[in-house]
């Protein structure tokens, strides 16, 4: 099944965030928008990983929540990937680099590491994404724009599975963690 661990997302800053989208997609269009209840942090994806080894995935997560303890994050820019001027992903970050964040990361890639798993070359960088896009958008006039975004609380850590479908992935935790510290 298709696995990533993540950070789920209080409902107030999924609404806040929904607002915002709902701004961007008056001055984007088409594109695949997220639904707000799917909104999260992705900390480290897996992809396709066999029912047997599950297991062990449950326990990395167990572990690496409760050596984490809970810290903030202010969703404060939008930005684009690959870059802003063609982008591709619409998403939302903080202002500047989460230590914490960073910890987790690192933290939970170590232990996927030592299953086995191949290592992320992607940066970890925390995002939380509103749209795709098949043709890339010109983003730069609205990376700029100022967001007033709760406070987002990190306090737990999750296992989702993703099912891929045409109206758009449907996630199901397998398992949630709160952290320790
Ligand atoms: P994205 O939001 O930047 O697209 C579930 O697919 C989550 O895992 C998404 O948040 C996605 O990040 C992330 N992810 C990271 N690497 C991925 C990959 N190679 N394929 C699909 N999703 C990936």
């Amino acid at each position: 099944m298709r696995l990533f661990f993540c950070v789920e997302l209080e409902e107030e800053v999924r609404q806040a965030l929904a607002e915002v989208a709902k701004r961007c997609r008056g001055a984007l269009g088409n594109g695949s928008w997220v639904s707000p209840e799917n909104y999260h942090l992705t900390v480290r994806f897996l992809g396709e990983v066999p029912e047997e080894r599950v297991k062990e995935l449950l326990d990395v997560g167990e572990e690496t929540a409760r050596a984490t303890a809970p810290f903030s994050l202010v969703l404060a820019v939008l930005g684009g990937f690959p870059q802003p001027k063609a982008a591709r992903v619409l998403w939302v970050g903080p202002r500047k680099e989460s230590v914490e964040f960073q910890g987790l990361c690192r933290r939970l890639e170590m232990a996927v590491q030592a299953l086995g798993f191949p290592p992320e070359k992607k940066e970890a960088l925390p995002h939380v994404t509103l749209a795709r896009f098949k043709t890339p958008k010109d983003l730069r006039s609205l990376v700029h724009t100022e967001l007033a975004i709760p406070e987002a609380q990190v306090k737990s850590l999750t296992l989702m599975r993703s099912e891929l479908r045409p109206e758009g992935a449907k996630y199901t935790p397998l398992a949630r963690w709160e952290f320790g510290g």
